[in-house]
């Protein structure tokens, strides 16, 4: 009865559009019968990940316990989407493993110029200033996926238009 689990698992820079192309993506799979949660910064870095911060080792540890919390949900029999940077190939590949049931990493991928042009919290202004380190993209590195199972030019095309891409690659893999 019902479908089994998946991990969605996002991956892009900050204003790549992660967190808009995940809840609509929740959004869309909802309405056709799955039963969905998105895992974000909002859900985990306020809670359970509420001691780390954006430190190399911070966010191995962020992605770390996403991955794990990911696979729980999946193992319960939800489609759980992640919608983090998690930046280091390494980390997703570890979540990847971490997760019994099916995987799919979709990479996020408007260019830093489209990100930073957008920059809607003003955080690549106060990382160009200095006033925030670490900043990924213009002083933390951001590893793009070499072999992504979907990747999503947010950057040239309306959501819109994103989201029908990626749901479509979504509906081909899910399991029922
Ligand atoms: C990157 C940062 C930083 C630094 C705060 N670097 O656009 P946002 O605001 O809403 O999303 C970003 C979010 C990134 O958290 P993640 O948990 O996804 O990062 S990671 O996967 O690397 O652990 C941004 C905000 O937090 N933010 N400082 N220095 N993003």
């Amino acid at each position: 009865y019902g479908h089994s689990g998946a991990v969605l698992w996002l991956t892009g820079l900050s204003a790549s559009g992660k967190s808009s192309l995940a809840m609509a993506l929740e959004q869309a799979l909802m309405v056709r019968g799955y039963s969905c949660y998105v895992l974000d910064g909002d859900n985990l870095r306020r809670g359970l990940n509420a001691n780390l911060g954006f430190s190399p080792q911070d966010r191995s540890e962020n992605i770390r316990r996403v991955g794990e919390v990911a696979a729980l949900f999946a193992d319960a029999g939800l489609i759980c989407i992640t919608a983090f940077i998690s930046p280091y190939r390494a980390d997703r590949e570890r979540a990847r493993q971490c997760c019994r049931l099916p995987f799919h990493e979709i990479h996020i991928a408007a260019d830093l110029a489209t990100c930073e042009r957008r920059d809607p919290k003003g955080l690549y202004k106060q990382a160009r200033a200095g006033s925030i380190t670490e900043f990924t993209g213009i002083s933390a590195p951001y590893e793009a996926p070499l072999q992504a199972d979907c990747v999503i030019e947010t950057g040239t095309e309306p959501l819109p238009q994103s989201l029908a891409k990626l749901l479509n690659h979504v509906l081909i893999h899910l399991p029922l």
